[in-house]
């Protein structure tokens, strides 16, 4: 789905000191190949065959490398959080669905590239990065959404194998995944040291999809259900007991992508709104001659520039300083989402009722934004995730 608007990559945003040339080249290309698409809008009914076509064809023009490390068909030799958080910004302005499916790349394969051994790094990875392979990351049940460690699915060891039993739930890529990162326990009182990761395959006995579930910005996502499920004890990804880490860790590096997601949506929401104001005549001159507008756009941008400046600072800091971005990670993902929400929700006032109309460019923003607020940790948990950190260093 093409724009009308200036590109992300020639915008004053792209010369922050945050970037690097190759950056901008790689925006330039996301935008080109979503540019080039003319996808239906997702339903229910399509959306499974479209992700796996937008999967392929990002694979194919390149783009899902900036998802696995270099030597296992990676282009940067660790991910790098700014091609992330761009790719996903350029994706999100046009395509929420390319967004979905580029992003589910990185989160599904993250605890294989952190963890995995050579040979699942290299069996994965670099399919994963040519779009062959579709990941999942499943880590949330339906008693332990937030609180992860309070997971049920128990895996214990048998004769050289894990033998696992239980459910996860709304498990993005759910369906139509070739392979699941998944976090079951391994010690039953150990709390969050007593969780495992391990790779599993469709294909092996004892999965199944117990349910899909449809929401309200369609996407793959489903119930998982475990039934004696039997895997060799090298589908391990790091050490036993050392799942939980692993699962914050991968969270760490793609929240902030999130972020990134959030700021394409806000900024789409903007042009809208900037363009609507000037044309839309009423009272006598247009809506962007009333005050009551102009306020509105003022509160938008100065929102969008806040957010954007959070989530370039958590990507750079960790490509470029190497230090954890924990704290700055939830930082952006808070105050990117969090925006974004109240931008799409001013533009959309701005709209009237064309705002609500189905098809209507607002309409379908309105309804993509709202679950970034959600997953991948809600705002309630960024928050806690950076009061714990405030208090840590106050301690210290
Ligand atoms: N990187 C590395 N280690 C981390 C970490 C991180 N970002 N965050 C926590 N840990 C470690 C802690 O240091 C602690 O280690 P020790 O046992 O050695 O002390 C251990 O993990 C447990 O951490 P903590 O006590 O903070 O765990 P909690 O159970 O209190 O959980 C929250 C903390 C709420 C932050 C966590 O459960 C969370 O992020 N929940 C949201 C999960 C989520 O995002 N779900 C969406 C799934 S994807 S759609």
């Amino acid at each position: 789905m093409s724009s009308a608007f200036l590109p992300l990559h020639q915008r004053e945003s792209m010369d922050l000191p945050f970037f690097e040339p190759a950056h901008k080249d790689y925006l330039r290309r996301v935008e080109a190949f979503a540019d080039g698409r003319d996808d239906p809008p997702a339903t229910a009914a399509n959306v499974d065959a479209n992700c796996r076509d937008l999967v392929r064809a990002m694979g194919a023009a390149g783009l899902l490398r900036a998802a696995v490390p270099q030597g296992y068909g990676g282009d940067a030799p660790a991910i790098e959080s700014r091609r992330l958080v761009l790719a996903r910004e350029a994706l999100a302005y046009r395509h929420g669905l390319a967004d979905f499916a580029f992003a589910m790349q990185g989160l599904g394969s993250g605890a294989i590239s952190l963890a995995g051994s050579e040979a699942l790094k290299a069996a994965i990875l670099p399919k994963v990065a040519s779009g062959e392979c579709i990941p999942a990351f499943a880590l949330s049940e339906k008693g332990a959404g937030s609180d992860a460690a309070g997971m049920a699915c128990r895996a214990r060891l048998e004769d050289g194998h894990y033998v696992i039993d239980g459910e996860k739930t709304w498990i993005s890529n759910g369906g139509i995944a070739d392979v699941y990162t998944l976090f079951a326990r391994t010690e039953a009182a150990a709390g969050t040291r007593g969780i495992s990761a391990f790779v599993v395959y469709p294909e092996d006995p004892g999965f199944s999809i117990s349910e899909r579930i449809d929401v309200m910005a369609p996407h793959p996502l489903a119930t998982l259900r475990f039934d004696g499920l039997r895997i060799p004890a090298d589908r391990l990804l790091g050490a036993p007991g050392e799942g939980f880490k692993l699962a914050m860790r991968t969270l760490d590096i793609f929240r902030v992508s999130v972020a990134g997601a959030a700021l394409g949506f806000a900024r789409r929401a903007f042009d809208e709104a900037l363009a609507h104001a000037r044309d839309r005549r009423l009272f006598g001159g247009t809506l962007a001659d009333l005050q009551l507008t102009q306020a509105k756009l003022g509160d938008m941008a100065v929102a969008i520039d806040a957010a954007a400046l959070l989530t370039y600072r958590a990507a750079w800091r960790r490509d470029a300083q190497g230090l954890p971005t924990t704290r700055e990670a939830a930082m952006a993902k808070l105050a990117a989402t969090e925006n974004a929400q109240s931008v799409v929700d001013m533009a959309l006032q701005l709209f009237g009722a064309r705002g609500v109309r189905v098809g209507e460019t607002l309409e379908s923003l309105y309804r993509e934004i709202r679950a970034l607020r959600i997953y991948e940790g809600a705002s309630e948990v960024q928050k806690v995730i950076i009061a714990r950190d405030a208090l840590k260093a106050a301690a210290a």
